[in-house]
């Protein structure tokens, strides 16, 4: 390779809990004839690696023969850092160098759970009309926060939490919980009248089992 010669490379890496995962592979290819002594053969290191804040160690490495750019240690973790930047060099048997640099984008793990954006919700709802079973009208919505992107919120009442849980339901439409009663609730009923404490809960799924 002769002179100078600047380029980006775009890889993504997906974050896997294993050491020296394999993020890509780099080339640069020499102008001149590989049978003229060493000036055609390259050799591939990292001019500017990303140092990992609590170790001090290099989180990136290169193989200097293949250009396999790999992890050197464990556990990249997105909702730290997202995206890396490093700057890749090849050079050729006679000191020349060509650069280049290899932003490293984390892809996504589901790997924190979500929480319910209150610990208590109150509310005061109707009772519910005739004899037949209740509308499935929203009485209230639930959110969560989760600092993953690939989540599948599920939300339901939990079995036997409290008093009259059976009465309702939920649905999870995109990212909220929907609650509703499944049974009727009648103001004249002593025991409804005094009201329903029950918990809800939500989990993450991945998104492969979404629908
Ligand atoms: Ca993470
Ligand atoms: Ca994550
Ligand atoms: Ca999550």
């Amino acid at each position: 390779m002769h002179g100078e010669a600047s380029r980006r490379l775009y890889m993504r890496v997906t974050t896997l809990a294993s050491s020296y995962l394999s993020v890509g592979v780099i080339a640069a290819w020499d102008a001149d004839d590989a049978s003229e002594g060493t000036n055609a053969k390259v050799i591939y290191s990292i001019e500017k690696n990303v140092i990992h804040e609590r170790t001090g160690e290099a989180i990136f490495r290169v193989n200097p023969q293949s250009g396999l750019i790999q992890t050197a240690l464990c556990c990249l973790d997105r909702e730290t850092t997202p995206e890396y930047h490093i700057q890749v060099v090849a050079t050729d048997g006679g000191g020349l160098k060509g650069t280049g640099t290899v932003v490293v984008r984390l892809a996504d793990v589901n790997d924190n759970s979500p929480r319910l954006a209150r610990q208590l919700w109150e509310l005061e709802v109707d009772e519910t009309w005739g004899k037949g079973p209740p509308n499935d009208t929203t009485i209230l919505e639930v959110s969560a926060a989760d600092r993953d992107t690939s989540n599948y919120f599920y939300y339901r009442v939990v079995e036997a939490s409290g008093w009259g849980w059976e009465h309702f339901s939920m649905r999870s439409v995109g990212a909220v919980g929907q609650l509703y009663a499944i049974k009727t609730l009648d103001y004249e009923n002593d025991t409804h009248r005094r009201g329903f404490k029950f918990m809800v809960q939500v989990t993450d799924r991945v998104s492969i089992l979404r629908g």
